[in-house]
């Protein structure tokens, strides 16, 4: 290891140990490892091929990767030989670890899903590839000024990615635009190459290696020399720059009508260069199209793919010769589709005319599509083209052989809302995978201590077998582990308040208090305001009575909010004025601590999550698909408080009631609660409690300066409360106050935290992987 890391310094990075930099040394390992992949990774793909084996393809716009080097590490075994190989040339290994930038090619749990998929597909031998873009600047990189969200571009890509390879002779031509003549001859107005970057994918232990691969932007036209020549030197390089914007960013703010225009050449642009590059694996190895069901099974992850229905059909139709309804039995029985939400806003249509300007052979064909399953089902009401909007949700339906939601609930609220007729007429299609999450990621890697812990107790099975985990109940009749479990989780608990001490200012983070944190996207539905106001009517309570016993806290929020979404900056905002206040406060802040902790992402998930004694997972009952974060926070023994939403239910089933702080309205009583007038004020009125926090955020006591500041939020939750914040906020205050009781038998509290962990096995990916594979691909391993 030493001298792969030695030569790799020397001809791969040009540097002599003496002149390298943390980079140099942290690129230097990155390519060792990278090489110790090498092998497997030829070996997968030969023996795909040698099996004559079905191949999953999992097409995301989101990647939500993290960093790479201490996962290929894990996962490969070479943790001890890299640590003292680096040791050994004078370098600390956690140091050049840290030193990667996050691939923040993600927004949330949706991107994170994909991730843990992928690493879960090779753990178990899946031949698979994900697709995405390879966007230059991925998510913003939030900055909290004067306590405000400010969005900066993320820069992974300014230096040079140690993970990848270019694949400059895997590049597809991708039109837009232009006109179509005789019925299906398009010729694109436009058009851009997408180029392949890959990245290996190691499964456990190494056995199985797949391929991330990632377009990226070129332009077709080549710079314009005349124009340089002439010193027009911007207007030269115009056609460069307009093709690379393709794979600049992602989620570029659509509220614009280019901002729209552009999210729509980046989903047919990677679906496009997609569907081309998995039918030229095809052909090269079987030649009836016909066989492509029986040997490719694409997931679509949400809606942003959905084109690449319509465009496989078009590829068979027009280019491979086949007729219609063969060519469209073919994608049926080809493509899959997973539904993330059922917010109406993030369920994606399109106008007509943006759509029909820029693919306007698809429109034709989803017309045809359209008809055909009209005409097959003659009792149908609603279309995919509905007024002037084409619904992406219904195309993806009907093109696929299976659709999936990612909960319990969540696929039965599927099939009783927004799928309901389409369900009625398919009844089979809709099926449950509930998500899960990688444990090579999220407990072995992430949180060594309480690895460690378990790993001398029950060895290594568990980590890819999750379900070991039940192995250590008996373990918790023995005082020595309880003991060595809150230990750990202690341990982790300083690191992080060393870490934040040092960071945030104002901020005086102790170990001993409950460290109660809510870390995720920040929407009105997961309701980071309800946590707030609680933050406020807790501090309330504490000035009036400060030697009531009180346990003490350290609330925690970590999110971005998306940059046009302005209400849930304010919360951003509010958060942080309360924290200011709160914090300064000398009577109550040895109990009571707020941070908000900038720009969140997988490596300070990996922080976060391992130090937690509470996890918040507080959405309004119905709004919250699943969660991921949910499952990684009982994995590493935090207890949950939280509502009847998406995966919370499953993890409560398992884990058991007793050991899950249950409050909030069910989706029936939401939705009920919601038919009454006045349900926010009626609310406010009967709690005296919620009307003092919300008369103190709107008179200005955390914003002095400018006391109307925050009067926005307060009259919202009195006010429409659609999320119904005031509503569930005197349960959720009961439920709080018997988390501050249990908390404080810290005994019993460290036995319900491991039954948590020893209870949470099936939420791994591996298990969600396994149900895909059978329930939705119909596809093999090959371990
Ligand atoms: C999401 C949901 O909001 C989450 O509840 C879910 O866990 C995740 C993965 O299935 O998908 N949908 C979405 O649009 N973003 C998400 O994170």
């Amino acid at each position: 290891m030493k001298d792969a890391i030695g030569r790799h310094l020397s001809y791969s990075i040009g540097k002599t140990p003496g002149a390298a930099t943390l980079r140099d040394w942290r690129m230097a390992v990155s390519l060792a490892i990278r090489d110790r992949m090498a092998d497997a990774w030829f070996a997968s793909t030969r023996r795909t091929y040698e099996a004559g084996a079905k191949r999953v393809y999992y097409l995301s716009m989101e990647f939500l990767v993290g960093r790479l080097l201490e996962d290929g590490i894990v996962n490969l075994r070479l943790e001890e030989r890299v640590s003292e190989a680096l040791a050994e040339l004078g370098q600390d290994y956690a140091e050049v670890i840290a030193d990667e930038p996050d691939a923040a090619l993600g927004n949330g749990g949706l991107g994170r899903l994909a991730a843990c998929y992928l690493e879960s597909m090779s753990t178990l031998g899946c031949p698979a590839y994900g697709y995405g873009i390879r966007y230059e600047h991925g998510l913003f990189r939030q900055q909290i000024v004067d306590g405000r969200q400010v969005e900066r571009p993320e820069t992974w890509l300014q230096q040079p990615h140690a993970w990848e390879f270019e694949r400059p002779e895997s590049r597809y031509e991708i039109g837009f635009g232009g006109s179509v003549r005789d019925g299906t001859v398009w010729t694109p107005g436009e058009s851009v190459w997408a180029e392949a970057f890959d990245t290996p994918v190691a499964g456990w232990n190494g056995r199985w290696v797949n391929t991330l691969r990632l377009w990226s932007a070129k332009p077709t036209e080549p710079f314009d020399l005349d124009r340089f020549n002439r010193g027009e030197y911007a207007a030269a390089a115009e056609s460069e720059a307009l093709a690379r914007t393709i794979s600049r960013v992602l989620y570029p703010d659509d509220t614009t009508e280019q901002g729209k225009e552009l999210r729509l050449k980046q989903e047919y642009f990677f679906s496009a260069a997609s569907i081309r590059d998995i039918l030229r694996r095809f052909e090269s190895q079987f030649s009836d199209l016909r066989q492509l069901p029986e040997k490719v099974a694409i997931q679509l992850n949400d809606t942003h793919p959905a084109i690449a229905g319509p465009e496989l059909v078009r590829l068979l139709c027009d280019e491979k010769g086949l007729d219609f309804d063969e060519a469209l039995q073919i994608a049926q029985g080809t493509l899959n589709y997973t539904n993330h939400t059922l917010l109406p806003e993030a369920l994606e249509h399109w106008p007509e005319g943006l759509f029909g300007r820029l693919l306007p052979r698809h429109l034709a064909i989803i017309d045809r599509i359209d008809h055909a399953h009209a005409k097959a089902n003659p009792s149908r009401t609603s279309s995919v083209r509905d007024h002037g909007q084409v619904k992406m949700g219904e195309l993806s339906f009907i093109m696929a052989n299976r659709v999936n939601g990612v909960s319990a609930l969540h696929t039965e609220l599927m099939k009783s809302t927004v799928f309901a007729e389409l369900h009625r007429l398919h009844p089979e299609r809709i099926v449950n995978q509930t998500n899960g999450v990688t444990p090579r990621r999220w407990l072995l890697s992430c949180n060594r201590r309480l690895s460690t812990l378990i790993e001398e107790r029950l060895g290594l099975g568990w980590v890819d077998d999750l379900e070991q985990l039940h192995d250590l109940e008996p373990h918790l009749d023995d005082p020595a582990f309880l003991d060595a479990y809150a230990a750990a989780k202690t341990a982790n608990k300083a690191d992080l308040a060393d870490w934040m001490n040092r960071t945030q200012e104002g901020l005086t983070a102790d170990p001993a208090m409950m460290f109660d944190v809510q870390i995720k996207r920040i929407h009105e539905y997961k309701r980071q305001h309800l946590n707030i106001l609680e933050t406020i009517a807790l501090w309330q309570a504490m000035r009036d009575a400060p030697n009531a016993g009180w346990t003490p806290r350290l609330k925690l929020f970590a999110g971005k909010a998306a940059p046009g979404y302005v209400f849930a900056k304010e919360i951003i905002h509010l958060i942080n004025a309360v924290a200011k206040v709160v914090n300064a406060d000398k009577i109550t802040n040895k109990m009571l601590q707020v941070a908000f902790l900038p720009n969140y992402n997988v490596s300070l998930a990996e922080k976060l999550i391992p130090a937690a004694d509470l996890s918040e997972q507080i959405s309004t009952a119905g709004k919250e698909a699943s969660g991921t974060g949910n499952m990684k926070f009982a994995l590493n023994g935090a207890l949950t408080i939280g509502t009847l939403d998406g995966a919370n239910v499953e993890i409560r089933d398992r884990v058991g009631a007793e050991n899950f702080f249950l409050f909030g309205m069910t989706t029936d009583e939401v939705d009920q609660r919601r038919a009454i007038p006045d349900h926010a004020a009626k609310a406010v009125e009967a709690d005296s409690r919620l009307a003092r926090a919300l008369a103190a955020v709107r008179d200005g006591r955390f914003s002095p300066e400018d006391p109307g500041l925050f009067r926005g939020i307060a009259d919202n939750i009195s006010g429409p409360d659609y999320f119904l914040v005031a509503s569930d906020f005197s349960d959720y205050w009961r439920a709080q106050r018997e988390v501050d009781g249990a908390f404080a038998n810290a005994g019993d509290w460290t036995r319900r935290a491991a039954l948590n962990t020893a209870r949470s096995g099936w939420f791994s990916s591996d298990r969600a992987i396994r149900g895909y594979l059978d329930d939705i691909w119909g596809a093999e391993t090959l371990l």
